[in-house]
């Protein structure tokens, strides 16, 4: 296996930006925390809706992650608090069958993950960034953060997650874009994309 990447924290054709810029399709939807909930549903034991409040009450954590866009900027050393995908999947135990995550934003965004992406422990549902609560530009009221693939995935203002056999593709992967967006392979378009 190719451990080059290891030597440097940067993946190959990303140059670093100082600021985090703000980068998405569409417009922000409104911040607003009526009716607010985030829903995990499709092939799962136990699927379940989390309230505003059952969702601040889950086991947080903190990481420092560098953020990698497709489109090559790379912004390091983002200090994100949240619930660990992890400790989740504990409580809505995937079924067997159950290979592809569609994670689903208000305002219609979307991007493919394979379930064991959900595994890794420093993938979140971040409402806060750098010490202070996420803005609504970054993501108000909650993202998702997957510090392993490139950007597209770690999906602003999440909704839902949607446990699925098949590849469901979302947003960027219906458009020719990786579904597996390994920065450190540059893996950035499917195959024949
Ligand atoms: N809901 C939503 N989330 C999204 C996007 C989007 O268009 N809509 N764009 C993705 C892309 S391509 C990037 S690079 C990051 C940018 O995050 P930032 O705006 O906090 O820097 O958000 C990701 N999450
Ligand atoms: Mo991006």
């Amino acid at each position: 296996m190719d451990r080059s990447h290891e030597k440097g924290r940067l993946p190959p054709g990303q140059y670093v930006t100082g600021r985090l810029p703000v980068v998405h399709v569409g417009m922000i939807p409104p911040a607003s925390l009526d009716g607010w909930d985030l829903r995990f549903f499709g092939l799962l034991m136990s699927p379940v809706t989390f309230t505003r409040e059952e969702f601040l009450a889950l086991p947080r954590r903190e990481i420092t992650a560098d953020l990698h866009c497709v489109s090559t900027f790379s912004c390091l050393g983002l200090r994100w608090e949240g619930v660990p995908t992890r400790v989740l999947l504990t409580r809505i135990r995937p079924s067997p069958s159950a290979r592809y995550v569609l994670v689903h934003a208000d305002g219609g965004y979307s991007a493919t993950l394979a379930v064991e992406d959900l595994q890794r422990e420093d993938v979140l549902i971040a409402d806060r960034l750098d010490g202070e609560p996420l803005s609504p530009e970054h993501g108000y009221p909650a993202r998702l953060v997957v510090p392993h693939k490139y950007s597209m995935k770690s999906v602003k203002w999440v909704r839902a997650f949607e446990f699925t056999e098949d590849l469901r593709p979302g947003f960027w992967e219906s458009r020719g874009y990786s579904v597996n967006a390994d920065p450190f392979t540059e893996d950035r378009f499917a195959p024949g994309g």
